[in-house]
């Protein structure tokens, strides 16, 4: 994809494993036509003021887009890409690992063999929850939220319940899914998994509160963004058993620092950011955010436009 885009413009790669500093990122956009943005880098209305009126472009490489200020991109004419649907099936398959993970224990005990603590065989050693018929609530019923409630719903026969901001109705046929209100979602799912957008609106969702309302044989499933979560509430929910587990693919910060309570949690499975990393996947971000840049950079609709 680089290659295409060498084709057209100039192109400069900036580190590829840590994220650019505040200070280095304002050096390295000055007098750009466009950006090939990742999550980490923070696209606000001072940083396309510092890269300059010539800007028309910022393409990220990723489905969502909490990183960028849409409304300040708009006001100055810089058109926004994301990258969507491509990595909605990998995501959703990362969620349900996570889920079954989360509910069986599956790196702990692994943990265990590899330490060469594996002893015996114990009746009552590593006992998990199973999904098989219980019930599955789907926060934010988008495209990887459909698709995780599809594996689910198929696969294990689950039944369905799901928070959205629109009416589903054909998928409600589809899923026999009901959608409810989020206190009741929380209330009466057996796994929860998260799928909204991070917005105002949605940090901080899953507060403390939020998490009291959950059973306490719940599993709580996190590949949307760590900010929905309010991490101490569930660092204090799994220390105090008040749910079974979490599956987490995204946290505040990331990454995580080894010692936080929630990586040091056996109730607790946490992967870094990999829901989208298949070689399929992310192929496809990267010809869709190379299209979305060489259609910008031309002034013309990007192929996936957020603006
Ligand atoms: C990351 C994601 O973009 O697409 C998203 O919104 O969160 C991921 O796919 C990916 O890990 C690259 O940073």
């Amino acid at each position: 994809s680089l290659q295409r885009l060498r084709e057209v413009c100039e192109v400069e790669v900036w580190p590829e494993t840590l994220p650019p500093s505040r200070d280095e990122l304002c050096r390295l956009v000055k007098g750009r036509h466009g950006l090939l943005t990742m999550l980490s880098d923070r696209v606000d209305g001072e940083l396309m003021d510092v890269a300059g009126d010539q800007l028309c472009v910022v393409s990220n490489y990723a489905v969502g887009y909490n990183n960028i200020d849409v409304d300040a991109a708009k006001i100055r004419g810089i058109a926004v890409g994301n990258t969507p649907d491509v990595l909605t099936d990998a995501t959703a398959d990362l969620a349900v690992s996570l889920l079954f993970a989360a509910s069986r224990h599956v790196l702990t005990a692994g943990n265990q063999v590899c330490d060469g603590e594996w002893k015996t065989w114990e009746p009552t050693g590593w006992l998990g929850v199973e999904p098989a018929g219980k019930t599955l609530g789907i926060v934010g019923m988008g495209r990887i939220g459909k698709a995780t409630a599809k594996r689910l719903v198929g696969g294990w026969e689950m039944d369905l319940l799901y928070t959205s901001r629109s009416d589903q109705t054909d998928m409600e046929k589809e899923l026999s899914g009901r959608r409810v209100e989020l206190d009741t979602l929380l209330a009466e799912s057996d796994f929860v998994s998260v799928h909204v957008a991070l917005t105002d609106q949605t940090r901080n969702l899953i507060d403390e509160d939020a998490i009291s309302k959950m059973k306490s044989t719940a599993v709580l499933v996190n590949t949307a963004r760590g900010e929905i979560i309010d991490q101490d509430a569930l660092v204090k929910a799994l220390e105090s058993r008040s749910i079974f587990a979490a599956g987490l693919d995204v946290t505040t910060p990331e990454p995580l620092s080894a010692d936080h309570p929630l990586v040091k949690s056996p109730h607790c499975v946490i992967l870094p950011h990999i829901g989208s990393a298949t070689h399929a996947s992310r192929n496809a971000m990267s010809e869709i955010a190379v299209d979305n840049l060489i259609a910008g950079l031309s002034d013309q609709p990007l192929r996936c436009s957020v603006t």
